[in-house]
């Protein structure tokens, strides 16, 4: 079926709003199918078909989604901020469920369009990423109360980086694809880095870092900057809300935000770590989030970069030994690519792991939390 005719007004209708009304489909995000509903601004209305191969368990998420952001919400009321604007709100179906089943099975939600704000692909400068960094940072000091462990684990062992070194040694048993022989330089690599993999859930499982409520997809696309002023409105993209670690989601942000090439460039020289990226995403972070976070998860922030980007090429690289079944991918190497372009990063971020943590001490220093209460 043509993706302009999925959103039918029987869907319309099952949210409460009018059949006849004009909708648009957005193409921004490869998961889920998304629309919008309506043209007036301040009642126009997201419609979202929740990919359910990707996310086998829809309620799951919307017991998450529900969770946090009346959470939020009551936050942001109390500090005299619009929640209409500063969180994603979920609007019930007639039924009153947060989903509505379609004739062919298929899971919907709806949520009320934020309006006068925009998500942007990639950061175009340092201003734009100060300003993902403080609304992460501000989303983890937000939730930094909120019973993590009653969350669902959406995607099990997400960030477990350790079962993701297996996962890899998985791959090298099976050699599902006959590729082991191709990557000896790559997997030497990965061997080299097993012990570094539990640094954070180490820490985690003797009780030195707390569970946290984390995003996990922290991506510059995944917040909304206000069209006027630029400045952060608001997180988005919460499906794979779940308990995890802070140095996590800063670290994901940083693999992403800080390399000054794509993840998948194949010239390597121009593959490295751009410390003044580093530096805006940690201002706003830290401007937002710091004095919520326990003086170890700080220390942690390098690492969690660190181990997001090995995880990541660890992940690219056994699914290239496992013939491309999760990734997608462009060219038969394509993962190969991604991994090698995620270890030269590494490579690059272990180099600069003492500038990573002296930035974060610095900035601490330099900061004074300010910005928290100003908005
Ligand atoms: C996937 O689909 P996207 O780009 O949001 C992956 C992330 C990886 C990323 C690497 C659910 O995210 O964990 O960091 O690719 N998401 C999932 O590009 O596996
Ligand atoms: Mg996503």
């Amino acid at each position: 079926m043509d993706n302009n005719t999925l959103c039918t007004p029987q869907i319309l209708a099952a949210f409460g709003l009018d059949p006849g009304a004009a909708v648009k489909p957005l193409l921004s995000g490869h998961i889920n199918s998304t629309f919008v509903a309506g043209d007036q601004p301040g009642d126009r209305y997201i419609l979202q078909r929740i990919n359910r191969f990707v996310f086998p368990s829809p309620s799951d998420i919307m017991e998450n989604i529900g969770g946090v952001t009346e959470f939020l919400r009551e936050k942001i009321l109390a500090r005299g901020g619009d929640p209409a604007r500063e969180t994603l709100s979920i609007r019930p179906a007639g039924s009153g469920a947060p989903l509505y089943i379609d004739g062919a099975g298929e899971p919907w939600r709806c949520m009320p369009y934020i309006e006068g704000a925009t998500s942007h692909e990639t950061p175009e400068n340092l201003s734009m990423l100060e300003e993902a960094g403080w609304a992460f940072g501000n989303f983890q000091r937000m939730l930094s109360d909120y019973p993590a462990h009653t969350l669902h684990e959406i995607i099990p062992d997400f960030h477990n980086t350790p079962a993701r070194f297996r996962q890899l040694l998985e791959a090298v048993k099976n050699d599902k694809a006959g590729r082991v022989g191709q990557v000896q330089g790559e997997l030497a690599f990965a061997y080299k880095r097993e012990q570094e993999c539990a640094r954070l859930t180490g820490l985690l499982e003797k009780g030195e870092l707390p569970l946290r409520v984390t995003h996990n997809d922290t991506k510059m696309s995944n917040i909304l900057l206000d069209d006027e002023t630029g400045k952060a409105v608001c997180v988005i993209d919460l499906d794979t809300v779940m308990p995890g670690l802070c140095a996590f989601d800063f670290g994901d942000s940083i693999r992403a935000g800080a390399a000054t090439a794509a993840e998948d460039e194949t010239d390597l020289s121009k593959v490295r770590f751009d410390l003044a990226r580093y530096g805006a995403y940690a201002k706003g972070f830290l401007s937002a989030a710091g004095d919520a976070l326990t003086p170890q998860e700080l220390e942690t922030l390098p690492d969690g970069a660190i181990l997001m980007t090995l995880e990541v090429g660890l992940r690219f690289l056994a699914d290239y030994l496992n013939g491309d079944v999760y990734f997608r991918t462009a060219y038969p190497q394509h993962n190969l690519d991604r991994a090698r372009n995620q270890f030269k990063l590494v490579e690059e971020m272990e180099a600069a792991r003492e500038d990573m943590g002296r930035i974060i001490r610095e900035t601490l220093a330099g900061s004074g939390a300010g910005r928290a209460a100003e908005k």
